[in-house]
Protein backbone atom coordinates (compact mmCIF):
# COMPACT_ATOMS: atom_id res chain seq x y z
CA UNK A 1 0.00 0.00 0.00
CA UNK A 2 1.44 3.54 -0.87
CA UNK A 3 0.74 6.59 1.46
CA UNK A 4 -0.31 9.14 -1.15
CA UNK A 5 -1.28 12.00 1.39
CA UNK A 6 -0.79 12.85 4.94
CA UNK A 7 -1.93 15.77 6.83
CA UNK A 8 -1.46 16.57 10.80
CA UNK A 9 -5.20 16.60 12.26
CA UNK A 10 -5.17 17.87 16.03
CA UNK A 11 -3.83 17.13 19.09
CA UNK A 12 -5.92 16.33 22.35
CA UNK A 13 -5.09 16.68 26.07
CA UNK A 14 -8.53 15.88 27.41
CA UNK A 15 -10.04 12.50 27.15
CA UNK A 16 -13.18 13.36 26.91
CA UNK A 17 -12.09 14.83 23.24
CA UNK A 18 -10.67 11.91 21.44
CA UNK A 19 -12.21 11.80 18.31
CA UNK A 20 -15.02 9.00 17.84
CA UNK A 21 -16.36 8.43 14.43
CA UNK A 22 -16.28 5.45 12.08
CA UNK A 23 -12.91 5.83 10.60
CA UNK A 24 -10.13 3.11 11.34
CA UNK A 25 -7.21 4.32 14.10
CA UNK A 26 -3.42 3.06 13.81
CA UNK A 27 -1.72 3.97 17.39
CA UNK A 28 1.86 4.22 18.38
CA UNK A 29 2.51 4.07 21.73
CA UNK A 30 6.25 3.06 23.68
CA UNK A 31 8.39 4.67 25.74
CA UNK A 32 9.76 8.45 25.22
CA UNK A 33 11.97 8.53 22.45
CA UNK A 34 11.76 5.00 21.24
CA UNK A 35 10.90 6.52 17.86
CA UNK A 36 7.39 6.88 17.18
CA UNK A 37 6.99 10.17 15.36
CA UNK A 38 10.01 9.02 13.68
CA UNK A 39 7.98 5.83 12.65
CA UNK A 40 5.17 8.00 11.46
CA UNK A 41 7.04 9.93 8.71
CA UNK A 42 8.99 7.13 7.54
CA UNK A 43 5.72 5.43 6.99
CA UNK A 44 4.25 8.69 5.52
CA UNK A 45 7.06 9.47 3.69
CA UNK A 46 6.63 12.91 5.03
CA UNK A 47 9.62 13.89 7.50
CA UNK A 48 8.64 16.64 9.20
CA UNK A 49 5.06 15.36 9.64
CA UNK A 50 5.04 14.48 13.60
CA UNK A 51 7.89 16.56 15.48
CA UNK A 52 10.83 14.71 16.49
CA UNK A 53 13.32 15.17 19.17
CA UNK A 54 16.48 13.78 20.32
CA UNK A 55 15.20 15.34 24.07
CA UNK A 56 12.70 12.44 25.27
CA UNK A 57 9.16 13.30 26.43
CA UNK A 58 8.73 15.79 23.14
CA UNK A 59 4.68 13.95 21.99
CA UNK A 60 3.21 15.22 25.12
CA UNK A 61 -0.70 14.84 23.92
CA UNK A 62 -2.52 12.68 21.40
CA UNK A 63 -1.63 14.04 18.31
CA UNK A 64 -3.88 12.63 15.37
CA UNK A 65 -3.14 12.40 11.63
CA UNK A 66 -5.20 12.00 8.10
CA UNK A 67 -4.00 9.52 6.14
CA UNK A 68 -5.12 9.09 2.18
CA UNK A 69 -7.96 12.14 2.72
CA UNK A 70 -9.46 10.10 5.34
CA UNK A 71 -9.37 6.65 4.74
CA UNK A 72 -7.57 6.18 8.62
CA UNK A 73 -5.41 7.70 10.61
CA UNK A 74 -2.57 7.00 12.77
CA UNK A 75 -2.01 7.91 16.06
CA UNK A 76 1.02 9.11 17.93
CA UNK A 77 0.54 8.83 21.61
CA UNK A 78 2.73 10.51 24.25
CA UNK A 79 5.81 8.39 25.37
CA UNK A 80 5.55 6.64 28.85
CA UNK A 81 8.58 6.51 31.39
CA UNK A 82 10.23 10.22 30.69
CA UNK A 83 11.30 10.86 34.57
CA UNK A 84 11.94 14.54 33.95
CA UNK A 85 8.19 15.16 33.50
CA UNK A 86 7.84 14.63 36.85
CA UNK A 87 5.11 12.48 38.63
CA UNK A 88 2.11 14.18 37.79
CA UNK A 89 2.52 14.98 34.31
CA UNK A 90 3.36 11.38 33.92
CA UNK A 91 0.49 10.01 35.71
CA UNK A 92 -1.97 12.54 33.72
CA UNK A 93 -0.34 10.94 30.44
CA UNK A 94 -0.60 7.74 31.88
CA UNK A 95 -4.34 8.20 32.28
CA UNK A 96 -4.56 9.82 28.81
CA UNK A 97 -3.08 6.77 27.18
CA UNK A 98 -4.79 4.60 29.05
CA UNK A 99 -8.45 6.06 28.69
CA UNK A 100 -7.50 5.86 24.50
CA UNK A 101 -6.74 2.60 24.60
CA UNK A 102 -9.38 1.22 26.63
CA UNK A 103 -11.72 3.37 25.37
CA UNK A 104 -11.36 4.86 21.51
CA UNK A 105 -13.61 2.85 19.11
CA UNK A 106 -11.56 3.50 16.21
CA UNK A 107 -8.62 1.56 17.25
CA UNK A 108 -8.03 -1.20 14.87
CA UNK A 109 -4.22 -1.99 15.94
CA UNK A 110 -2.15 -0.48 18.37
CA UNK A 111 1.99 -0.86 17.28
CA UNK A 112 3.89 -1.25 20.64
CA UNK A 113 7.64 0.05 20.09
CA UNK A 114 10.15 -0.92 21.86
CA UNK A 115 14.16 -0.36 20.94
CA UNK A 116 15.55 -2.88 19.28
CA UNK A 117 19.04 -2.96 21.29
CA UNK A 118 17.48 -2.83 24.48
CA UNK A 119 15.81 -5.63 26.44
CA UNK A 120 12.28 -4.39 27.35
CA UNK A 121 11.63 -2.16 30.07
CA UNK A 122 9.81 -3.10 33.33
CA UNK A 123 7.23 -0.12 31.55
CA UNK A 124 6.98 -1.97 28.40
CA UNK A 125 6.41 -5.43 30.14
CA UNK A 126 3.10 -3.21 31.86
CA UNK A 127 2.05 -1.80 29.17
CA UNK A 128 2.26 -5.27 26.99
CA UNK A 129 0.15 -6.74 29.83
CA UNK A 130 -2.25 -4.02 29.36
CA UNK A 131 -2.45 -4.32 26.16
CA UNK A 132 -3.09 -8.29 26.44
CA UNK A 133 -5.74 -7.51 29.22
CA UNK A 134 -7.63 -4.72 27.08
CA UNK A 135 -7.84 -7.64 24.19
CA UNK A 136 -6.37 -5.32 21.76
CA UNK A 137 -5.16 -6.39 18.49
CA UNK A 138 -1.51 -5.11 18.94
CA UNK A 139 1.96 -5.39 17.02
CA UNK A 140 5.71 -5.03 18.49
CA UNK A 141 7.72 -3.13 16.44
CA UNK A 142 11.36 -3.12 17.40
CA UNK A 143 13.16 -0.09 16.38
CA UNK A 144 16.38 1.41 15.19
CA UNK A 145 17.03 -1.75 13.73
CA UNK A 146 19.54 -0.16 11.37
CA UNK A 147 21.49 0.03 14.62
CA UNK A 148 21.45 -3.93 14.58
CA UNK A 149 23.09 -6.43 12.02
CA UNK A 150 20.56 -9.00 10.49
CA UNK A 151 21.95 -11.81 12.97
CA UNK A 152 21.69 -9.32 16.13
CA UNK A 153 18.12 -8.89 14.91
CA UNK A 154 17.45 -12.19 14.91
CA UNK A 155 18.89 -12.77 18.73
CA UNK A 156 17.25 -9.85 19.69
CA UNK A 157 13.52 -11.45 18.37
CA UNK A 158 13.84 -13.72 20.82
CA UNK A 159 14.87 -12.16 23.68
CA UNK A 160 11.62 -9.32 23.23
CA UNK A 161 9.50 -12.48 22.56
CA UNK A 162 10.71 -13.94 25.69
CA UNK A 163 10.65 -10.81 27.60
CA UNK A 164 7.16 -9.72 26.96
CA UNK A 165 5.78 -13.29 26.97
CA UNK A 166 4.51 -12.63 23.37
CA UNK A 167 5.21 -14.94 19.63
CA UNK A 168 8.01 -14.11 17.88
CA UNK A 169 5.83 -13.51 14.62
CA UNK A 170 4.13 -10.49 16.38
CA UNK A 171 7.42 -8.82 16.08
CA UNK A 172 8.30 -6.70 13.07
CA UNK A 173 11.87 -4.83 13.20
CA UNK A 174 11.96 -1.50 11.63
CA UNK A 175 14.26 1.18 10.62
CA UNK A 176 12.97 4.62 10.30
CA UNK A 177 17.00 5.87 8.82
CA UNK A 178 16.90 2.99 6.02
CA UNK A 179 13.23 1.71 6.43
CA UNK A 180 13.47 -1.76 6.78
CA UNK A 181 9.91 -3.00 7.94
CA UNK A 182 8.00 0.08 6.23
CA UNK A 183 6.39 -2.30 3.44
CA UNK A 184 5.48 -5.20 6.00
CA UNK A 185 4.05 -2.66 8.15
CA UNK A 186 2.16 -0.65 5.58
CA UNK A 187 0.77 -4.24 4.30
CA UNK A 188 -0.57 -5.37 7.68
CA UNK A 189 -2.35 -1.84 7.48
CA UNK A 190 -4.04 -2.32 4.37
CA UNK A 191 -5.34 -6.00 5.30
CA UNK A 192 -7.21 -4.36 8.12
CA UNK A 193 -8.98 -1.18 6.43
N1 LIG B 1 19.21 5.34 14.18
C1 LIG B 1 17.90 5.58 14.30
N2 LIG B 1 17.46 6.60 15.09
C2 LIG B 1 16.13 6.79 15.21
C3 LIG B 1 15.18 5.96 14.54
N3 LIG B 1 13.93 6.38 14.86
C4 LIG B 1 14.10 7.44 15.70
N4 LIG B 1 15.41 7.70 15.92
C5 LIG B 1 15.95 8.78 16.76
O1 LIG B 1 15.47 8.64 18.10
C6 LIG B 1 15.15 9.90 18.67
C7 LIG B 1 13.71 9.93 19.17
O2 LIG B 1 12.83 9.79 18.08
P1 LIG B 1 11.30 10.28 18.16
O3 LIG B 1 10.64 9.77 16.93
O4 LIG B 1 11.22 11.73 18.45
O5 LIG B 1 10.80 9.45 19.44
P2 LIG B 1 9.37 9.46 20.16
O6 LIG B 1 9.08 8.06 20.55
O7 LIG B 1 8.37 10.16 19.30
O8 LIG B 1 9.68 10.31 21.47
P3 LIG B 1 8.64 11.12 22.42
O9 LIG B 1 7.81 11.99 21.55
O10 LIG B 1 9.55 11.84 23.33
O11 LIG B 1 7.84 10.10 23.15
C8 LIG B 1 15.45 10.95 17.60
O12 LIG B 1 16.74 11.47 17.84
C9 LIG B 1 15.42 10.14 16.32
O13 LIG B 1 16.23 10.68 15.30
C10 LIG B 1 15.69 4.89 13.70
O14 LIG B 1 14.97 4.10 13.08
N5 LIG B 1 17.05 4.76 13.62
MG1 LIG C 1 7.18 11.81 19.65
Amino acid sequence: MLIKQATYLTSVVDKEKLISDEKPEFAFVGRSNVGKSSIINNLTGKKNLAKTSSSPGHTRMINYFEINGGQFRFVDLPGYGFHKAGKKNQSMWAELIESYLTSSECLKTVFMLVDSRIEPTELDKIMCKFLIQTGRNFVVIATKADKLSRAKQNQAKKQIASALGIREDIIIFHSSLNSQGKEQILNYIENLI
